[in-house]
């Protein structure tokens, strides 16, 4: 299998991030790469490619022109306004507030591109966000060019970037823009598996109105866990897209026997779907020892989640989202990519 990583990651790591009341060390943190290559040395992926450089015409076919401009040049705003710590959003678009104007003054620029407070931007930050899209969009490269599966290492993560807004870690939708991709090199229909604990709401978002991208995601039920206020199963595309985005949202304790089960309804529809490729976000914080989640996979059961995608047989690219149990997420994704391996 082909691993698609990059150092550039270690550009982005905040001093801090609100977390119920305290300014905490993020949970998305460098080290959660360094878990997932070591476990990749000991499983033996040893096929590593470097990106390519971002190609910035596909990734603005997912993402508003003027918010990668924000997200390419918000630092240098911030620093000459005279701040000194990291850009954390505090003042949002919100019901009743109009969303028409971009404000110039840094602080509310900087809010009119959030989604949530949690997440800063530093110096570094498009740096590593770039690179991660590169990531996602080498990988694509390697599967439309006929590799079966590959694994994008992206850090940080994507699935909850809108087309113009951040957060819950995530700044430039990196499964987005690999799907995209499928299509501009010639696929006719792309699926999109979300497993990551948390709802892609920037995903879903992204090919909502879109009949060509399914988008699939098992989560955490909104009522209890970020994003909040999207995820229900209710919500199932609009106009062309109707029918094509499909919600399995689930309650705090849930384990892998219903977990499973979602899994396969969701693989049942992507086969319906007959899509040329498969973009999963691999996420790990379904993992039972999570910090910030709550469902209950265990470590082994990762390489039946790999064996149940590899099953599908689809042209796949992984890339990886969230997974907060450091010590833990190196086995639990490798896992999974053994799984689809068969190994
Ligand atoms: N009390 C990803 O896994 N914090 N993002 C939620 C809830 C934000 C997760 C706090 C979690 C974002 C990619
Ligand atoms: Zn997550």
């Amino acid at each position: 299998m082909k691993v698609i990583l990059s150092d550039d990651h270690r550009a982005h790591f905040p001093d801090g991030e609100v977390y119920e009341g305290s300014l905490v060390r993020p949970f998305e943190c460098p080290e959660r790469w360094d878990h997932v290559v070591a476990a990749l040395d000991t499983a033996g992926f040893e096929d590593r490619h470097e990106p390519q450089s971002v190609d910035l015409d596909r990734v603005v076919r997912v993402h508003d022109p003027a918010y990668v401009d924000f997200l390419r040049t918000f630092w240098e705003d911030w620093t000459a306004a005279g701040h000194t710590g990291d850009a954390i959003p505090t003042m949002f678009p919100v019901r009743g507030l109009r969303h028409d104007r971009v404000p110039v003054e840094p602080d509310g620029r900087l809010g009119y591109f959030a989604l949530a407070a949690e997440t800063a931007i530093t110096a570094g930050t498009w740096r590593a966000a770039s690179a991660a899209a590169a990531i996602a969009q080498t990988g694509q490269y390697l599967v439309a060019g006929g590799s079966p599966v590959a694994f994008g290492l992206c850090r940080p993560p994507g699935h909850h970037a809108s087309s113009d807004q951040f957060g819950g870690y995530c700044f430039l939708n990196n499964a987005a823009i690999a799907a995209e991709g499928f299509l501009v090199d010639g696929a006719d229909r792309v699926a999109v598996l979300d497993i990551d604990f948390h709802h892609g709401n920037g995903t879903q978002g992204i090919f909502w109105e879109r009949a060509d991208v399914l988008f699939t995601s098992l989560h955490g039920h909104p009522a209890d866990a970020f994003p909040y206020f999207m995820g229900y199963e209710d919500e199932t595309g609009a106009g062309p897209g109707e029918g094509y985005t499909a919600n399995y949202p689930m309650r705090p304790g849930t384990g892998f026997e219903e977990w499973s089960t979602a899994l396969d309804d969701a693989c049942r529809r992507i086969l319906a779907h007959r899509p040329d490729a498969l973009v999963v976000s691999l996420g790990v914080d379904t993992f039972e020892g999570d910090p910030i989640s709550f469902f209950r996979l265990a470590t082994t059961d990762y390489l039946e989640v790999g064996r149940r995608i590899g099953a599908l047989g689809l042209p796949t690219l992984y890339v990886m989202e969230g997974g907060y149990a450091v010590a833990e997420i190196g086995t639990n994704t490798v896992n999974v990519l053994s799984g689809h391996l068969g190994t």
